[in-house]
């Protein structure tokens, strides 16, 4: 499911650009629900939308409101978009979990985020694993950043590009505003998404507009990879989720097929083994 080109460009770089996989009435959408939702302080949104930390504690940190996908469906179907899933998929061996669906904005106010992730420092985490054979590219936790605004060259997503192999330490002195090749800055438009394993070095540099930066963060691992906290769907909101998003939630073992990845192989014209 993934082409030839996206699994050389994945396995050599840590990260594939999907372009245009969003439609753009759903960007508008998420744009529209970004704005009223960031307008408000987390007392007033609705559970189980809460900030990952609360902005009045930490007011210069890009703020991201976790559970957007018990928010509005626009998010449910973001986080089974055919163009993501499609890749999702190849790249756990058919075994999926949605972790967490962020949403997430950057005004001129808010910090940078410094290079985290590989091995950018300290230890790697032994559970966010990257490997390529058989033709095949494996990763246990991904990160699908999904941008509603155009970026501008020298802002947002950098990253240290084929980190997610690399057996030696960063050296201190290349940073979020290094430049290529040892750092990269990928600028996405619109409705594009910048798939990424975690196991890349990654960060990102300050926002220089007026109009904020908006992205959807969307989080999958294995499904096996019961490490990740908050697994599964929250109980007492389950029903605002589609079934087929409450069993991407859930954790499994790696033998067992989940039946939204029976659906989803089917509609790719794929065999379901
Ligand atoms: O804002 C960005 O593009 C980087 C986000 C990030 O570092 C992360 O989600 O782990």
């Amino acid at each position: 499911m993934l082409t030839e080109y996206e699994k050389w460009h994945f396995d050599l770089l840590g990260y594939i650009v999907l372009k245009g996989a969003v439609p753009q009435e759903d960007v508008k959408r998420m744009v529209e629900l970004c704005d009223t939702w960031h307008a408000l302080p987390d007392s007033e949104l609705r559970p189980p939308l809460q900030s990952y930390r609360d902005p009045e504690t930490h007011p210069t940190l890009p703020r991201s409101i976790n559970n957007a996908h018990y928010g509005d469906e626009v998010f449910q179907r973001l986080a089974l978009n055919r163009e993501i899933m499609r890749c999702v998929l190849a790249l756990t061996g058919n075994s999926p979990q949605l972790l967490a669906v962020s949403l997430t904005r950057n005004t001129k106010a808010s910090d940078d985020v410094g290079f985290h992730g590989g091995f950018s420092g300290g230890l790697r985490n032994p559970a966010n694993d990257y490997q390529a054979a058989d033709g095949q590219v494996l990763a246990t936790f991904l990160n699908a950043a999904v941008s509603l605004v155009d970026v501008p060259i020298g802002a947002g997503f950098v990253c240290v590009p084929g980190s997610h192999k690399s057996h030696f330490p960063k050296p201190p002195d290349i940073d979020i505003y290094s430049d290529p090749p040892a750092v990269v800055n990928v600028t996405p438009k619109a409705g594009d998404v910048v798939l990424f394993t975690e196991a890349l070095c990654h960060g990102a540099r300050p926002w220089p507009l007026d109009d904020p930066r908006r992205t959807v963060f969307v989080r999958y691992s294995t499904s096996y990879a019961s490490w990740s906290p908050g697994i599964g769907p929250i109980e007492e909101h389950r029903d605002k989720l589609s079934d087929d998003l409450c069993e991407l939630l859930q954790v499994a073992g790696f033998q067992h097929r989940k039946q939204v990845v029976t659906k989803l192989l089917a509609e790719f014209g794929e065999e379901s083994g």
